[in-house]
């Protein structure tokens, strides 16, 4: 009987809960607020099966949680900045705040046939003008505590989207949305002092988080531990930055960055056709590329020399594009005895190698025969003062202090993190509150003008600078402090900035005299925030900088902005490849819920697969949980069919207990498939239970109860049906989540089979508490077993406890 009828249900239930309201977050409610967060979406305009997996699976948690008394949190809004919407206007002639608001308006619509307890009370855009404003305090803010800054640098410009993109937007030195290979620009721009945080960022305190995620952190901002040391050139001193100063004496030249400010002071008549060639080429290359492992090295003899500081030698000065002038000092000591880039190097120009660490071995390293560099441990030789010391990484530190007191070199971490760089040369973004005077430069603007809003009716052309240059009326404005004309700045910020703290906007989402209200600040940090691995260093970085900043300005105490993070996998198309259009892979979560419902396409989402793993789509797959649900319905409101079965009570409380403590333990590690599979087989259970005499007790009736409220966090709509239509009072959404009895998981008796040399022969009923002897005694009185051992020897007996008992005989 196919009864289940999806269709019926859920839109009933989505209005109800709508009407009443049971979704939204008060305060007073009772209970220990938890402040549960899926990263909230960018409006493209559909919601993905992609979508389903990052909001409908946490829901199952955040309604758990709920039924276990806590006061939950779990709201959503709209990452609404950014280039699609720009994109879009170029493409099609459209308005971009039309379009991210109509996408919005559909999505809301696809999000709410999702079933989840979203408090769309809390809803907003961060292209609201009531969020960006905060993004403009908080630029001023930063701006006035030198954390926002403007300096020229080179960027990574995309020339396709025609815009800067920061460090972390370059993969593979490509744009990260347009795939095009990212030129470098010297360009004035807005940054933001992430680097003053960088040793703070590398400490997670006790924030419970993926390794992988922590990796990836600790990673970018590439920590290195070594020292400065000063070397003499002709055009003043040069300080190298060096993680082994315990090799000083095999540096036997210096390379500088082709950019390096000396370089022009440094090259002689003689050399400098060639090294402005070179510099040429080296601007056209992105440094990714430049840094390619196992690449030719190359590089030009500037003509000029720096002295030693320890030998006093004279060595020569070259420029090479594998050293960079973003990191360190854009100088390095050439020690190629022991870096490989520097062997190579000397190896193709004929520059002198001198082995400065032996291995313990005692293996001595031959520059002219040696093919790679050793830059492992050892005893550092050839070295004078520094002979029978240890070098390598590990032990810098006692090479360091000596050349220290020597005055040679000094102690010096360096971060691989550089500032954030937020401006770009787009309209669809927050403009930077700040105003340009001829008198008193730079200004920030007041703070009671803000928000500076958006002008609409703007023209867009990719032409290289931000939209908003070409609105003249709007650029226009006068000084905040001397009165006189000013321009306004016509960059937008990277919409990083905006989801940097949307979290902290939820507790208080229509508040006005602040980002968020400080009497609800108790609501953060995020106790558990969930999203796609991609993000593990962009925005999880960015938000805990923006979190550290906030707590350093007395807006919060916290210095983390979640407790704990969680990352789900990847749905992947049939053939276990991305979704996409292209490959005709894509499955549309619409189509899905017109023809199995919600709770069908939640319950399947959670069983394919571990969460954190995800896994390829199923077409086939989705047919299981539509007909569990539907064998759930006629369990609750069809009569008995079938054979007549015998499910004893204390069989059936066995089952619904131990299912209660599996499902709540598998609720609390996210194991969602796992927690289906156990309420599968507890259906199974109940349609036995359901033909057996135990149907008539009022424990059948109570074991449908707890199954009902197990069922809740999952199916949503379908636990709503069959909890009114048992005749329950109010939502089982407001119940609280059962307890199991240990009780009823301490069986009285257990059923042991019975081998004879490794057959089974039967099975035996034993008391739980029943020992060895006690049980072979059992065993051995079987009609079965006495047949297959009577006049037989009996040489051995095998008993796993509660399990097993092997009788061996002989004869
Ligand atoms: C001498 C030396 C000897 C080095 C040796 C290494 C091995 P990490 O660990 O990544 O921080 N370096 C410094 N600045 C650089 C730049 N701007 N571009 C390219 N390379 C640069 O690497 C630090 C090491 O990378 C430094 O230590 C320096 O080479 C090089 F046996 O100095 B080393
Ligand atoms: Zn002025």
């Amino acid at each position: 009987s196919e009864r289940y009828n999806p269709h019926s249900i859920e839109p009933k239930w989505q209005q109800e809960w709508e009407q009443k309201g049971i979704y939204t977050f008060r305060e007073d409610a009772g209970g220990q607020p938890y402040y549960q967060l899926a990263m909230f979406p960018y409006p493209s305009g559909n919601l993905h099966i992609g979508h389903w997996y990052a909001f409908a699976v946490p829901d199952a948690r955040a309604r758990f949680m709920r039924m276990r008394g806590y006061n939950v949190l779990f709201p959503m809004g709209f990452d609404s900045f950014g280039l699609p919407a720009e994109n879009a206007a170029i493409k099609r002639g459209i308005d971009p705040k039309g379009w991210t608001y109509d996408n919005i308006a559909y999505m809301t619509g696809q999000f709410k046939r999702m079933g989840t307890m979203i408090d769309w009370s809390r809803q907003f855009a961060t292209s609201d003008p009531e969020y960006y404003r905060w993004n403009q305090w908080f630029f001023i803010q930063f701006f006035k505590r030198g954390l926002a800054y403007k300096k020229e640098s080179f960027v990574n410009w995309d020339p396709v989207d025609q815009t800067v993109l920061a460090n972390e937007q370059v993969i593979d030195g490509r744009g990260e949305r347009s795939g095009a290979l990212v030129e470098r620009r010297l360009m004035s721009q807005w940054h933001f002092k992430i680097t003053d945080y960088a040793e703070e960022l590398l400490n997670f305190g006790d924030t419970d988080m993926p390794e992988r995620v922590r990796l990836m952190q600790t990673n970018w901002i590439g920590k290195s531990v070594g020292a400065e040391i000063d070397f003499d050139t002709p055009a003043g001193v040069e300080t190298v930055f060096t993680t082994r100063p315990d090799t000083i004496m095999g540096a036997t030249f210096l390379v500088l960055a082709p950019e390096h400010p000396k370089v022009e002071a440094l090259t002689t008549e003689a050399q400098r056709a060639e090294v402005e060639a070179y510099i040429e080429a080296a601007s056209r290359m992105s440094e990714i590329d430049r840094q390619a492992e196992g690449r030719e090295k190359t590089g030009v003899f500037t003509g000029s020399f720096a002295t030693h500081p320890i030998s006093g030698h004279q060595i020569p000065i070259w420029i090479a594009d594998y050293v960079l002038v973003t990191y360190g000092t854009g100088s390095i000591m050439a020690v190629p005895s022991g870096d490989q880039r520097d062997f190579e190097f000397a190896k193709k120009y004929d520059l002198p190698i001198i082995e400065v660490v032996r291995p313990e071995s005692g293996e001595v390293f031959d520059p002219a025969s040696a093919t790679e560099a050793y830059s492992g441990e050892g005893i550092i030789v050839n070295s004078g003062e520094l002979d029978g010391m240890r070098g390598g990484k590990a032990h810098i530190a006692a090479v360091i202090e000596k050349l220290a007191q020597r005055g040679i070199a000094r102690p010096k971490t360096t971060y691989r993190l550089r500032d954030w760089l937020v401006s770009r040369q787009r309209y669809w973004g927050t403009p930077i509150p700040v105003v340009y005077c001829d008198t008193c430069g730079i200004q920030p603007v007041p703070e009671d003008q803000l928000p500076i809003r958006l002008p609409e009716n703007v023209a867009f052309r990719p032409t290289g600078q931000s939209p908003l240059t070409l609105d003249e009326a709007w650029k226009r404005t006068t000084c905040p402090s001397c009165g006189g004309p000013a321009t306004r700045e016509t960059d937008t910020m990277d919409t990083f900035v905006d989801s940097s703290w949307y979290m902290f906007r939820f507790v208080s989402p229509h508040f006005e005299q602040g980002p968020f209200d400080p009497s609800k600040a108790h609501l953060l940090p995020i106790d558990l925030y969930t999203g796609g691995i991609e993000h593990a260093i962009l925005h999880l970085l960015y938000t805990r900088f923006w979190t550290k900043v906030m707590r350093d300005m007395g807006l919060t105490e916290v210095s983390e902005p979640f407790k704990a993070l969680r990352n789900q996998g990847i749905i992947l198309g049939e053939d276990n490849e991305k979704m996409s259009k292209s490959r005709g892979n894509v499955v549309d979560p619409d189509d899905l819920v017109a023809e199995y419902g919600a709770d069908t396409v939640r319950v399947y989402l959670m069983f394919l697969a571990p969460w954190s793993d995800g896994g390829p789509w199923n077409p086939t797959g989705i047919n299981g949980p539509y007909k569990w649900l539907s064998r759930v319905y006629s369990l609750f409101f069809d009569v008995a069919e079938g054979p007549a079965e015998n499910v004893s009570e204390a069989d059936l409380r066995f089952a619904v207990h131990g299912t209660i403590k599996k499902v709540t333990e598998d609720l609390e590690r996210m194991s969602f498939n796992t927690a289906i599979a156990a309420l599968m087989e507890l259906t199974n259970t109940l349609v036995k239970a359901k033909r057996s005499p135990v149907a008539e007790a009022a424990s059948y009736r109570e074991a449908l109860r707890l199954f009902n409220l197990l069922l809740a966090p999952f199916a949503p709509h379908l636990a709503e049906e069959l909890w009114s239509g048992s005749g329950r009072e109010g939502s089982v959404h407001l119940q609280s989540w059962p307890e199991f009895d240990p009780a009823a998981l301490v069986r009285s008796s257990v059923e042991v089979v019975v081998q004879v040399n490794g057959k089974v022969r039967a099975r035996a009923e034993v008391p739980a508490s029943a020992d060895q002897d006690e049980v072979f005694a059992v065993a051995l009185s079987l009609p079965n077993v006495v047949a297959h051992t009577e006049g037989k020897e009996i040489v051995k007996r095998i008993y796993v406890p509660g399990k097993l008992v092997n009788v061996v005989v002989k004869g």
